[in-house]
């Protein structure tokens, strides 16, 4: 990753006030407690041999389920405005579950932190399946029961949390859970999880929820070359990456061709699935450079896609990589949601960034601070560009489990030591906090 000078003090532009800092986190990977509640898809997932870089389970992971209190702590330490975690689905299924969101989200307003809850995030209860419609209809039955719990503390929800990965990665090419190598039959998972979020918006609604957002994962598609071939390839990735989870959403139709290969009555659900949100998420790590199919697997950040599919995903050259082999570029940030503007107009509400950061070693993190350095000022030039970008979520607050990898990458402004569960806040910690309190200084900080 770069070594460029690190910024030590926070000089950054002047965001505007009521603009929402926070972190996020996952249920999956940081609860650990997995005799405490019904199992997940991940948990089986994680038991099959080889699925697991380090062959490790997410059974303990941070130990929050026990911690919550001092992990809360550390958010109040950070002076976050917000704290997006999930709701694990099987934990709620199971006996005193949503009694451990109930005092996690006491504990959070007592410290003045506003919780934002993700309402699914991967974990899908054992026995569920995305490609039965019947998972869309539970989801919102289990959506109403945790609303009804925890509504009167909690004001802003996510419905689903990147829907496309949990398509592509686990029902198209198998390297997340449950497993399937369904590669464009996963199509139908793609669209009961966006009738779920429809569902679920407005199993809100008839809560008398009003802040709801989706957290969708998106960055720009560039084309390996002018070539005609490239160029359609990565149109084709733009269309499967962004258009076919945004669309829906925010224009209540499929991206041309893609509606015919949905399941059910598809033009009656995109009505349910259009709800209107009050914001939209946006989880953003990088661009993908795309090119046409060469006949052979290409690779992407470790997971392999396989010569079959009509692209390939090609390096991006001279920008430096995390240690998942993301390449790191900022300015993505700024050109991927000048476009959604540009693309949705007036259909596209208030963005959130729900997502964003990278993983490294190390509790000196500098490669993570001028990784967000960089982030944030390429989200303060969308917002200068005209964009209305109301909030930033850092990913993660703590190392915790990440997914196929494991522990093997770090991404969290906290280091967690998985032998002991000591927390030592990283450097990256601190250039959060005082960036958050310079952001507060009645003149705004200049830079
Ligand atoms: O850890 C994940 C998270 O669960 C979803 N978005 C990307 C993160 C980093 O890979």
């Amino acid at each position: 990753m770069a070594t460029d000078p690190v910024p030590r003090t926070p000089r950054l532009p002047a965001f505007p006030p009521g603009f929402l800092w926070g972190v996020s986190t996952s249920a999956h990977q940081i609860e650990g407690a997995a005799e405490e509640r019904e199992p997940s898809v991940w948990d089986r997932f994680s038991a099959e041999p080889g699925r697991i870089r380090d062959g490790s389970t997410a059974a303990v992971a941070c130990d929050h389920y026990h911690r919550y209190r001092e992990d809360v702590a550390l958010l109040a330490g950070l002076g976050v405005d917000a704290y997006r975690f999930s709701v694990s689905w099987p934990r709620v299924n199971s006996p005193g579950g949503l009694d451990f969101y109930d005092r996690l989200v006491d504990e959070l307003c007592a410290a003045g932190i506003r919780p934002v809850v993700t309402l699914f995030h991967w974990d899908l209860p054992l026995g569920l399946d995305w490609l039965e419609r019947e998972t869309a209809e539970r989801f919102a039955r289990h959506v109403s029961v945790v609303v009804e719990r925890l509504g009167d503390r909690v004001r802003s929800w996510i419905t689903l949390n990147e829907p496309a990965e949990h398509t592509l990665l686990g029902h198209a090419l198998g390297v997340h859970a449950p497993g399937r190598q369904l590669m464009f039959d996963a199509l139908p998972v793609a669209h009961h999880q966006l009738l779920a979020h429809g569902l679920a918006v407005r199993a809100l609604r008839a809560a008398g929820a009003a802040d709801i957002g989706i957290a969708n994962s998106h960055g720009p598609a560039w084309p390996a070359s002018p070539e005609q071939a490239d160029t359609e390839a990565a149109g084709l990735y733009d269309l499967l990456l962004n258009r076919l989870f945004a669309d829906p959403v925010l224009l209540g139709r499929y991206p041309e061709g893609l509606g015919e290969s949905m399941p059910g009555d598809v033009e009656a659900d995109l009505k349910v699935i259009a709800e209107p949100v009050d914001w939209y998420g946006v989880n953003y790590y990088a661009p993908t450079r795309v090119g046409a199919p060469r006949g052979a697997d290409s690779e992407f950040g470790g997971v392999t896609l396989p010569a079959g599919l009509p692209f390939t995903v090609r390096q991006i050259e001279d920008v430096p990589v995390t240690d998942s082999g993301w390449p790191v570029v900022p300015e993505g940030l700024t050109e991927l949601l000048t476009a959604f503007r540009d693309r949705y107009g007036d259909r596209l509400p208030p963005v959130v960034v729900t997502e964003n950061g990278c993983s490294g070693d190390g509790l000196d993190d500098r490669e993570r601070i001028a990784y967000l350095d960089a982030h944030i000022r390429a989200l303060h030039r969308a917002l200068r560009a005209g964009v209305d970008v109301r909030g930033y979520f850092v990913w993660s607050l703590l190392d915790n489990f990440e997914w196929a990898e494991g522990y093997a990458r770090r991404f969290g402004l906290v280091h967690v030591d998985f032998a002991t569960q000591r927390r030592t806040p990283k450097a990256s910690y601190r250039w959060y906090r005082d960036l958050l309190r310079a952001q507060r200084q009645p003149a705004g900080p200049t830079g």
